[in-house]
């Protein structure tokens, strides 16, 4: 690294913003090719998502043995989960001991924020600034911000009034928060609030849930992995892993070829049980091959989980309360909860509909809504994310010709490949917009991401060539084709975090490739017949 003293300018060759999953692996490629980068990361520890997501009961909904790296032999044998789907401490812990296990700690930076990145054209440099000045001068800027780091944070008028807690998932403090004797308000009935109400409930001495929509829930059936199937797993580690990335969600998704539509009332609903019963979680999704594709089969299943919510839920009215109404079953993301729906059968558990009832404001001691001010003496916002471009667009992003990413993207984001942006060369975005992100097993998505970054790095230095850069029409066809492909499927009817309907003013488009093996192979393809179609430079030196 060479640090110039007079302007104290950095100077490396690539950046990575963020040290959760993306970054670790993004950093230790990098190093692997003798490219010298450093990580820097606004927490005070490694993470991303599973260092600031710490709320009671989060949890990952994919199973540990698929939600973890693949890509080192000795890291996939030496670390056991304890869990079918992993708990958010031990997540941590994990991407902890891939920091300390490949020795990348000396080259993160914590508790750093990038503010601004700009590229020079003539130097085909970037210059990346912190929020404490710091300048650094980098050929290579990554962005491994995550799809969900960006919180959305609704204000209500009267919230400076209020004198108790307020708490958000999102950025749950690393202390322990005790509950016990308090009334808490939680807002928000999304996964995060889904997974932490249950826990809540059986601390507090009472809960008030503020619902806006009802999201549709599927039991987890979590459980406490056996030595065997961790040992067989690991003896298969290779195909076990390798199966993942030909799935269309990479994840191993037990998908019944049936379609729901053909099969008869009986056969649905035994296999709705099944997966609702003894498989659990996402792989409700399989049940029958056409639910996320066809409306009618959509229907079966969102009936079947009405019936179980009215089954579960003792209060009529509270029940009709929970019932999704308004949306396809996987519109918004499916739910994964561990005693969810009957933790409205407590009796120091109330839900109240904004729908019906919209809170006016915050008073000292509660929310109010109409004329009833519900006590609190803690509020819990479990309101959602600015996902896939939120973190992004903080950034004051500066391409070609003093370009804003924020303006480019002020219609709806785009990346070719999800990965390169028209307009600003040298500058990749893991799971960015364009590419199958959210919709897949996260970890799995990331290595092939990274892999292909470290890839076109290792291309760019042997031939020599200065500069890659996606071209606009690269650009436009690339998310043509995400968006054909997702008007095909159930995923795009609903207002949901997946196409931006959750913040307000932000431009609704839906920008996630849906088929992650179908993606892997298309980038894969453009690699392997090389990088000729992308806008190159090979004239200008590096500084
Ligand atoms: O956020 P969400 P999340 N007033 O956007 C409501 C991942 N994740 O943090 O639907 C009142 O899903 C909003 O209502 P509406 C996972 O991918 C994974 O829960 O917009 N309510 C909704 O009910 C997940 O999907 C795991 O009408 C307001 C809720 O808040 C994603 O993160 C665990 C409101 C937000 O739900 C996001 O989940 C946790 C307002 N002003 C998270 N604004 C697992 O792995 C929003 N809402 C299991």
């Amino acid at each position: 690294m060479h640090q110039a003293g007079n302007d104290s300018v950095i100077t490396l060759d690539a950046i990575v913003v963020g040290a959760g999953f993306a970054g670790l692996y993004m950093l230790h490629r990098l190093r692997e090719l003798g490219v010298t980068a450093r990580i820097l990361e606004r927490g005070s520890g490694v993470g991303g998502t599973w260092y600031w997501n710490r709320y009671p009961g989060a949890r990952c909904d994919v199973e540990s043995l698929e939600y973890s790296y693949k890509f080192d032999d000795a890291l996939q044998q030496e670390w056991v989960w304890t869990e079918r789907y992993a708990a958010q401490p031990e997540i941590l812990a994990y991407l902890n001991h891939v920091a300390d296990r490949f020795g990348l700690r000396p080259d993160i930076a914590l508790r750093t924020t990038v503010t601004a990145a700009a590229y020079d054209e003539a130097r085909a440099r970037w210059r990346v600034t912190t929020e404490d000045g710091e300048r650094y001068d980098v050929r290579y800027f990554i962005a491994a911000t995550g799809c969900l780091s960006e919180p959305t944070r609704p204000r209500y008028p009267g919230q400076e009034d209020f004198a108790g807690r307020i708490l958000y998932t999102s950025r749950w403090p690393r202390e322990d928060v005790d509950f016990s004797g308090q009334r808490v308000a939680v807002i928000g009935t999304g996964s995060s609030g889904i997974q932490s109400i249950p826990i809540i409930a059986s601390q507090a001495s009472r809960l008030t849930v503020f619902q806006r929509t009802p999201s549709f829930s599927v039991p987890a059936c979590n459980r406490p992995l056996l030595a065997d199937e961790v040992a067989k797993t690991k003896l298969e580690h290779q195909r076990f892993r390798e199966h993942n990335l030909e799935q269309a969600f990479a994840f191993n998704l037990f998908v019944n070829p049936r379609n729901a539509t053909d099969a008869s009332p009986e056969e649905r609903e035994a296999e709705f049980e099944r997966r609702w019963s003894a498989f659990g979680g996402l792989q409700f999704l399989g049940a029958f091959q056409d639910i996320l594709l066809d409306s009618d089969a959509n229907r079966e299943a969102q009936a079947f989980i009405r019936r179980k919510i009215r089954s579960i839920v003792e209060d009529p009215a509270t029940a009709e309360m929970l019932v999704p109404t308004d949306h396809a079953v996987g519109c918004k993301r499916l739910c994964s909860d561990t005693g969810y729906y009957e933790t409205y059968n407590r009796p120091n558990v109330e839900l109240i509909d904004l729908r019906a009832d919209p809170i006016s404001r915050f008073a000292r001691d509660g929310i109010v809504v109409g004329e009833r001010t519900v006590a609190a003496d803690a509020i819990v916002y479990a309101t959602g994310f600015d996902a896939i471009t939120g973190a992004l667009s903080r950034i004051d992003i500066r391409g070609r010709n003093g370009t804003r990413l924020a303006d480019q993207w002020e219609y709806g984001a785009g990346a070719y490949l999800g990965l390169m942006v028209a307009g600003f060369p040298n500058f990749f975005t893991i799971t960015g917009p364009g590419s199958p992100s959210v919709l897949t097993n996260m970890v799995m998505a990331i290595e092939d991401h990274v892999d292909w970054v470290a890839n076109c790095i290792r291309y760019l230095d042997d031939e020599a060539i200065t500069a890659i850069e996606a071209t606009a029409e690269q650009q436009t066809a690339w998310m043509q084709e995400v968006a054909a492909i997702a008007e095909a499927t159930q995923f795009t009817g609903c207002n949901s975090w997946y196409s931006g309907s959750n913040v307000p003013g932000k431009p609704q488009t839906f920008t996630i490739y849906v088929g992650f093996a179908d993606y892997r192979n298309r980038i894969r393809e453009i690699a392997e017949r090389g990088y000729d179609t992308f806008a190159l430079r090979s004239t200008a030196q590096p500084a």
